[in-house]
């Protein structure tokens, strides 16, 4: 019977008006926001299914990230905060893409084949970012869950993070921090604020060459009005100075994207030469850093940086502590080679290269006792498993003499430890959160954002997007991007690449644009923009 309601009321108000088949991507499904009307309807109903299986609350996010202020999207969130298993991808995209006289039918195939009980309770939070679309969007969403008798929490307008972070702090029973937006600033800003009392402890309120001020670009997304109340708590040890916080269009010609893409700061931002920069994406997932240095050349510190920073700074807290973790970075074939070459060498830590896309990134990190993971675009956080947090306890408490009111020794660094974990969202890439890292660990190197970047050269690079009839004629078949199809084109990249000192390049069909992406490094920057446009040529 809720089958049947739930079509009818398909039919009446969220009817199919699009015909071309979207699918659940990388990032849930995409597109303009005017064709995801009845798509959002299906997915609450969806998540009130979803929900009944697992047993707890799941999540809905309205957002398109980056993307134009004309495009929207919508993903599920697994009950413990992470991306939408992989199998129920499929299932969201056959229900999106049915006619609407075939709804019904196709819920209860679902409801028999994953044996789900309607008479359990179902619980579903939504979230939704700044675009004026999301709104509409989101109530199409909380019809479809209330069809199918969903407890809905909305939490309104929220980063994406955020949402991920509600939905498992709530399933932790609240084990991981109250599912407020309260909690959210509480459990982060604690942590900060202890961690940064620590340091001055040490080292007096003068941290070598970090200055406690930075300058932050919003994309005019969500990060505005919620950095701007988050930053209320913690101004007395970080100035931000606030740019494209919602006055103009959203991610346009600004944002972690524009800013990474493009190696160029972002419009409308007025820095000085050498202040420390942030971006943000339109929904608050992906950061990068920059500055400008003195001949005014413009010098980007993206995730791969971070994950460097991060896995080093770790690395060290690990060897004051001396315990045994296995630590490891986790990639994409976008890292700058560079970045691998000082994680695995100077840093000693092994790097994984995994897929693009998130999911294929956190699932890996997972494999580790500490899993960091970046992507270049500057989305990625930090994985602890139960031992490392149970060692990293103990640790702390360990009072045998050799340990005992050492304050740089053991149990320090265990509990420095400890509040860098209640730093991190272990849920996905933060924003907020990474922003927090970052400025700690600076903070407790005494860096400036130049010393940061002295750490390792970065080999010059470039990313091309071409156009093409059918991009998915290309397979690739391993994470290093190496391809099987069209046939005999690899081959032809790789003669040309070895044509080329320090040479990498690889090509890979976009999940969310319409176009073949081309990357190529090499040692200087005119060689990697030859081998880039070589290797698009063969592509096209
Ligand atoms: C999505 C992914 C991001 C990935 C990007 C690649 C999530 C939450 N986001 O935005 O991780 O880097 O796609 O886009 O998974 P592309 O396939 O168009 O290159
Ligand atoms: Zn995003």
């Amino acid at each position: 019977a809720l089958a049947l309601a739930a079509e009818r009321k398909g039919k009446d108000d969220h009817p199919r008006t699009y015909g071309k088949e979207i699918d659940y991507g990388t990032a849930g499904f995409r597109s303009k926001a005017e064709h995801l009307d009845h798509i959002l309807y299906r997915m609450g109903i969806l998540a009130a299914l979803r929900s009944r299986v697992k047993g707890a609350t799941v999540g809905v996010m309205i957002t398109a990230s980056h993307n134009p202020v004309a495009d929207n999207g919508v993903k599920l969130i697994d009950p413990q905060g992470e991306m939408l298993e992989m199998s129920w991808e499929t299932i969201a995209t056959d229900l999106a893409n049915l006619n609407d006289n075939e709804l019904s039918a196709a819920l209860i195939h679902i409801i028999e084949k994953e044996n789900i009980d309607l008479a359990k309770p179902a619980s579903v939070f939504f979230g939704r970012d700044t675009r004026p679309s999301s709104e509409q969007l989101s109530n199409a969403a909380l019809e479809g869950s209330r069809v199918f008798n969903a407890d809905v929490k909305d939490f309104g307008i929220v980063t994406t993070p955020m949402l991920h972070y509600f939905v498992a702090a709530h399933n932790s029973n609240n084990e991981y921090g109250d599912p407020t937006v309260t909690g959210y600033f509480f459990k982060l800003t604690t942590a900060f604020r202890s961690f940064r009392e620590e340091i001055i402890s040490e080292k007096g309120p003068e941290s070598g060459n970090y200055q406690p001020a930075i300058v932050a670009d919003m994309a005019n997304g969500v990060g505005g009005p919620i950095m701007k109340q988050m930053s209320e708590l913690i101004k007395d040890l970080l100035t931000i100075e606030f740019f494209n916080t919602g006055e103009g269009e959203l991610n346009h010609e600004s944002g972690a994207d524009y800013v990474k893409v493009r190696q160029t700061l972002p419009k409308r931002v007025r820095i000085k030469s050498k202040d420390r920069c942030v971006s943000f994406d339109g929904d608050a997932d992906r950061i990068v850093y920059y500055y400008q240095d003195q001949s005014v050349k413009f010098r980007l510190l993206d995730g791969d940086r971070i994950a460097s920073l991060v896995a080093g700074y770790l690395r060290s807290l690990l060897d004051i502590m001396g315990i045994e973790l296995n630590i490891g970075v986790v990639q994409t074939a976008y890292a700058n080679g560079a970045s691998t070459k000082y994680i695995t060498e100077v840093l000693q830590i092994p790097v994984a290269c995994v897929y693009t896309g998130v999911k294929h990134l956190h699932h890996k990190a997972q494999e580790f006792d500490i899993g960091i993971y970046f992507e270049a675009n500057g989305h990625g956080t930090v994985l602890f498993s139960k031992k490392a947090k149970v060692l990293a306890k103990a640790a702390r408490e360990d009072k045998s003499s050799a340990h005992y009111r050492l304050n740089g020794g053991k149990r320090g660094a265990a509990r420095k430890m400890l509040t860098f974990i209640d730093m991190v969202n272990e849920t996905t890439g933060d924003s907020i959160s990474d922003l927090l890292i970052v400025e700690t660990i600076l903070h407790a190197r005494g860096w400036s954002v130049e010393d940061w970047e002295n750490s390792y050269a970065d080999l010059p690079n470039r990313l091309l997007k071409v156009t093409v009839k059918d991009r998915n004629v290309i397979k690739v078949i391993d994470p290093e991007c190496h391809i099987s199809e069209p046939e005999g084109l690899q081959e032809d990249f790789d003669r040309l690449i070895s044509m080329f000192t320090q040479g990498r390049a690889f090509v890979r069909p976009s999940g969310t644009e319409d176009v073949v992406r081309v990357y190529a490094e090499a040692n200087t920057q005119s060689s990697a923009d030859k081998l880039a446009v070589h290797i698009a040529k063969l592509v096209h």
